[in-house]
């Protein structure tokens, strides 16, 4: 089956978001709201297992904060909190607090002119997504994606497959006609899950993380004058990810 769309996570693999734009503003949103929690740079690591910044300040509460005196309407509180964190995150994309990480906008850029089709498949508020594709592709960066599944469209977030089947579904695809990319272990599984051939590209986070079954492991995209360095997988020479090199990735994945 021929390569017809590329399928992006958005945190850890689109850009570098997770430990100096998420946990930043979980940080100022927790201050705002009076609170003294703190989540650190390895603190936050562990925070990541779970995947949803809602789902996260849940988990944080059952098990690195028992102490805390929780309200009678928990969900609601953390609802109200989220929401103060997402209007922060935002304001610090559309400052341009984070850019693209090496080689994204090269691949979309490629991936455009073949007439490949794209999309994105993240478990992040759909507000996020747009900030960052405007602040770093510009106005028109939305439109680059036919489809962009985000957040509570689904309701079990990665590592379930939903987010990859509901993208699938809208865009009337095979998991073989597409290779999607991750950068962390519950986003391989969620791809996995939902049968698609799977690029990773690592990041401080979840260097040490596994991706066995993964199409390819890199720790970049890559570009001609800064290559990838491969971590996992045949890479046939190439030095940074570009089409010629997915599509044969693509060829000898094994159809299941
Ligand atoms: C991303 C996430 C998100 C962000 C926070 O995971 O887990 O929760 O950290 O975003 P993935 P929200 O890259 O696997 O999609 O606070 O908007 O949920
Ligand atoms: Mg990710």
């Amino acid at each position: 089956m021929s390569l017809q769309a590329l399928l992006f996570d958005v945190d850890g693999t689109l850009a570098d978001t997770e430990r100096d734009g998420h946990r930043v503003a979980f940080n100022r949103a927790f201050a705002q709201a009076g609170l003294d929690w703190d989540w650190s740079v390895p603190l936050y690591g562990q925070l990541l297992q779970i995947t949803g910044g809602k789902e996260r300040i849940r988990h944080y509460l059952d098990c690195f904060n028992t102490q805390f005196q929780r309200p009678t309407n928990l969900e609601e509180f953390i609802a109200t909190l989220h929401k103060a964190k997402t209007a922060i995150y935002v304001e610090m994309l559309q400052g341009g607090a984070i850019p693209l990480r090496p080689g994204v906008k090269r691949l979309l850029t490629e991936a455009r002119q073949a007439g490949l089709r794209l999309a994105i498949a993240t478990t992040t508020t759909p507000d996020n997504v747009t900030a960052l594709l405007q602040s770093t592709l510009g106005q028109e960066g939305i439109s680059w994606f036919e489809c962009i599944a985000a957040g509570d469209v689904v309701p079990a977030k990665k590592p379930a497959a939903d987010i990859y089947r509901y993208v699938l579904q809208r865009m009337d695809l095979q998991p073989t006609q597409c290779i999607a990319f991750e950068d962390s272990e519950n986003g391989a599984k969620s791809s996995a899950a939902a049968r698609i051939p799977t690029v990773i590209t690592t990041n401080e986070y979840t260097r040490n993380q596994h991706f066995n079954g993964a199409l390819l492991v890199v720790d970049q995209l890559g570009e001609p004058q800064q290559p990838f360095s491969l971590k996992q997988g045949e890479a046939s020479g190439y030095r940074c990810v570009n089409l010629a090199l997915l599509r044969e990735l693509q060829l000898r994945y094994p159809v299941r």
